[in-house]
């Protein structure tokens, strides 16, 4: 007889309720969770296969370190003092430039982000690289500038809204919102509301728009541009939200008069009227817009950014119901990290700034390792993180990690980047643990889920943040902790709060380490590091969570904090914590004016030469290379690298190289044949999908496969194909714009 626990999904953003059958100690079913607040019993396929991720072949159950090419099992008092001393030497031969953390990335667990952040910070160093950095470098530098702070994000309020434009976005197959299918199959069946899709291909969410602008890869920019030239050539601008919330129309307003619209819409490949309709219905029904990788890894990333930004200001739908709100968190995911702060660095080769709120771009990461300069990063930690098949060009990667004099793994599995570890640190699974996500997404309300851990972990498996608290100790970079201190964590929390409060008034080292420090007291007491920063986070939570916390209905009062920790606990299915003030949503921005600030001086030159004969030119494809890689397309059958054992999609054809049948017929190729895809990085091969849903001229490879499995190797590994200089200028891979060919082999 087992027993239903109250869990979520780890694996993507969504971390949809699940309700998970447990026996012995074995996770055996899975059902959707109607209790929980967000996902009300909505989950996809991955979620409802999640004991595949959790039972994997390849899991580490032991620290490992690799000897003469060889990973042998070590004590983790072994482990983590090599490492400390490893770390130590690196760090006084070369300075704290030489250290990068990589991960706080994870779509199941967030808490191993402050561990690792804060010892990266006690070292000195600033490089954190996430994979928030390959996806969001422009957007959030852009967010930064114009709404104040890089990690303040809007999203569409998509139960308010009349038009809902999913931009580069394929929403039915990737969510990224909840209960995206449903949400999306309503908006497209109800007669007074209109689902638009912005997509060079016949995506899902094409599929069922009402509208499907299917626009010329690379053609974002040109076509937002046009947009706002035709709203400003009719007038049809929102000039009373204009005065009231954006400061720098006037200025830049010019950059779209004298527009050729018309030629530019032909270089979009898109038909005019249906455009021009388009912006009428704009300026005059509430719209929002959800943008994703076709916009961000697309070409001109923070540019298309920086123009849909400008859009929305244009037409007033920042801040208002039904339109793009900045929902409420409970903890901003990063910080913000503005580049003319000098005190904020930059990789040494490429000068490239933590433009995503915090985060340094992963395709800068080769040449900070290969270069000869004295500040090259020799050592990394990566965490919850899979760069090896994740991020841009594994060649140049796998070449960088093994010239690092240190690379630490914390893993659940045998990843393709722990392959290459000196040391390899097993980790429990989200199942084996308490964790929980920070990734907001909804409006008005705030919603919080803390997992529990539902099975035993094999018994030398940590949390990652366990780890980092290891690693922290071992190299003196946590005071001693009075044993009055540690003792009052196993009693009443607000009595050990008072209890650190006074230790901490004496002790002023102790508040760069608190994540530390919490660790081993609560934590240990707790036995999860995570679940003590939750309580550390609750209780010195900012005043704006606090407010919508009273907002939604807790009281007022000096333990507001553990009485929502407490909350937390009492609701495993998850809860709503908080609520955002819609009717003064723009309270939030930060900026110094106080509105929405469109004027950008670094993009000013790219915005005004942006026309259609430049991008005509531009876009024209080497004749070597004469279609688009979509280097990356997120299927139903792929969840990132987190799903390993290839079983749970036994039957479906998994990994593709998909073209238009036009295309198909004119270079004489079948279905089902095997062809080689060649860019400038490099070249895969693998299985011809010949459909129409694939825009002609381009090929599309979805990513998450190359997996490496019990010895075998499963699917093109599409970062193979992508090359780190092929990017935006603040390090936005442009995985959506590769140029490539295609042969028989
Ligand atoms: N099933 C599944 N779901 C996932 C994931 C997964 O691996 N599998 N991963 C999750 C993660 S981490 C993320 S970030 C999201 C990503 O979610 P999405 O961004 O929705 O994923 P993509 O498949 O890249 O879809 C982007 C769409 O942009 C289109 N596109 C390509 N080029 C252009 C262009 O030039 N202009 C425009 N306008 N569109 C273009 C593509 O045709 C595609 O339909 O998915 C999340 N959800
Ligand atoms: N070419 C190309 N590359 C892409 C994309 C693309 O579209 N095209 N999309 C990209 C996007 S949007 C993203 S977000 C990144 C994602 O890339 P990553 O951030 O690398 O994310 P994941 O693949 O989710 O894997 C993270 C690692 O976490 C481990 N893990 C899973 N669960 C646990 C756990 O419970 N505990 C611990 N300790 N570890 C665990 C997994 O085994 C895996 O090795 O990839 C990107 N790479
Ligand atoms: S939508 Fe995301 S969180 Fe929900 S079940 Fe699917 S993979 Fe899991
Ligand atoms: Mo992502």
């Amino acid at each position: 007889m087992g027993e239903w626990h109250k869990t979520g999904c780890v694996l993507c953003a969504q971390n949809c309720g699940l309700e998970i059958l447990v026996e012995d100690n074995r996770m055996v079913r899975v059902r959707p969770d109607k209790a929980n607040p967000r996902s009300e019993g909505y989950a996809c396929r991955k979620g409802l296969n999640v004991i595949y991720h959790q039972y994997p072949a390849d899991r580490l159950t032991r620290p490992l370190k690799k000897v003469n090419g060889e990973f042998i099992p070590v004590s983790w008092d072994q482990a983590i003092s090599e490492i400390a001393e490893k770390l130590k030497i690196t760090l006084s031969d070369h300075g704290p430039r030489a250290l990068a953390y990589m991960g706080a990335s994870a779509q199941g667990g967030h808490f191993e982000a402050s561990f690792g952040l804060t010892l990266l910070r006690k070292l000195g160093s600033q490089y954190m690289y996430t994979s928030g950095g390959q996806e969001f470098s422009g957007s959030w530098w852009v967010q930064g500038r114009m709404f104040g702070k890089q990690y303040i994000l809007t999203g569409p309020d998509e139960h308010e809204t009349e038009i809902l434009i999913a931009w580069g976005w394929n929403g039915m197959e990737s969510h990224q919102m909840p209960q995206a299918r449903k949400v999306l199959a309503a908006i497209g069946k109800d007669p007074d509301r209109i689902l638009v899709s912005i997509d060079p291909r016949k995506s899902e969410t094409a599929a069922i728009a009402n509208i499907h602008l299917p626009i010329r890869p690379g053609c974002d920019a040109l076509l937002v541009k046009t947009m706002i030239a035709m709203i400003v050539s009719e007038g049809r601008e929102n000039t009373e939200y204009i005065n009231k919330h954006v400061e720098g129309w006037d200025a830049i307003r010019p950059l779209f008069t004298d527009f050729d619209v018309k030629a530019a819409v032909a270089v979009c490949e898109l038909d005019y009227d249906e455009v021009l309709n388009l912006t009428r219905l704009m300026t005059s029904k509430r719209w929002s817009f959800h943008p994703d990788l076709g916009i961000y890894m697309g070409r001109r990333s923070t540019l298309n950014s920086y123009l849909l930004n400008i859009l929305g200001a244009v037409c007033g739908i920042f801040g208002k119901r039904g339109g793009n709100v900045i929902p409420g968190m409970v903890m901003p995911l990063g910080y913000h990290a503005d580049e003319r702060n000098p005190k904020i660095w930059k990789t040494v080769v490429s000068q490239m700034p933590p433009a995503a709120a915090g985060s340094f771009p992963p395709s800068a990461l080769p040449d900070e390792i290969l270069t000869d300069h004295p500040d090259r990063l020799r050592a990394a930690i990566v965490s919850v993180c899979n760069p090896l098949r994740s991020w841009p060009d594994t060649q140049a990667l796998e070449k960088a990690f093994s010239n690092l004099d240190l690379l630490v793994v914390h893993d659940i599995v045998m990843s393709e980047t722990a392959r290459l570890a000196h040391y390899v640190l097993p980790c429990r699974t989200f199942y084996e643990s308490w964790d929980g996500t920070f990734f907001p997404w909804t409006c008005p309300n705030i919603y919080f889920q803390m997992r529990r851990p539902i099975v035993t972990p094999p018994v030398e498996c940590l949390e990652a943040s366990q780890i980092f608290t290891l690693l922290a100790d071992k190299m003196g970079l946590i005071p001693d902790i009075p044993e009055e201190l540690a003792a009052a964590a196993t009693g009443d929390r607000m009595t050990f709060g008072a209890k650190l409060m006074e230790w901490g008034a004496t002790h002023p080292e102790s508040l760069s380490v608190m994540p530390f420090v919490l660790a081993k007291t609560l934590g240990k007491a707790w036995d999860s590091a995570a679940l003590s920063a939750l309580w550390g986070l609750m209780m010195t939570a900012p005043k704006d969570f606090r407010k919508n916390a009273l907002r939604l209905g807790f009281e007022k009062g000096f333990d507001l904090g553990d009485r929502m920790f407490q909350a937390i606990l009492d609701h495993p299915e998850g809860l709503w914590v908080g609520k955002t003030d819609v009717d003064d949503n723009l309270a939030a921005v930060k900026t110094p004016s106080g509105k929405i600030e469109l004027v950008i001086p670094e993009l000013s030159e790219e915005l005004e030469k942006l026309d259609a004969r430049t991008e005509a030119s531009d876009l024209a494809l080497p004749a070597e290379f004469p279609l688009i890689l979509n280097a990356g397309r997120h299927t139903d059958k792929t969840m990132n690298t987190q799903m390993r054992n290839p079983e749970w999609n036994k039957g479906k054809r998994a990994c593709t190289i998909a073209i238009h049948p036009d295309l198909a017929q004119s270079m004489g190729f079948a279905d089902g044949e095997r062809v080689r895809v060649t860019t400038l990085a490099g070249f895969a091969e693998g299985e011809l999908e010949v459909s129409e849903e694939v825009r002609n001229g381009t090929v599309l490879i979805p990513h998450g496969f190359g997996l490496i499995y019990d010895g075998k190797t499963y699917g093109i590994n599409v970062n193979h194909l992508t090359s780190h200089t092929h990017r935006d200028p603040l390090g936005t891979p442009i995985h959506r714009f590769v140029p490539c060919r295609i042969e028989s082999c």
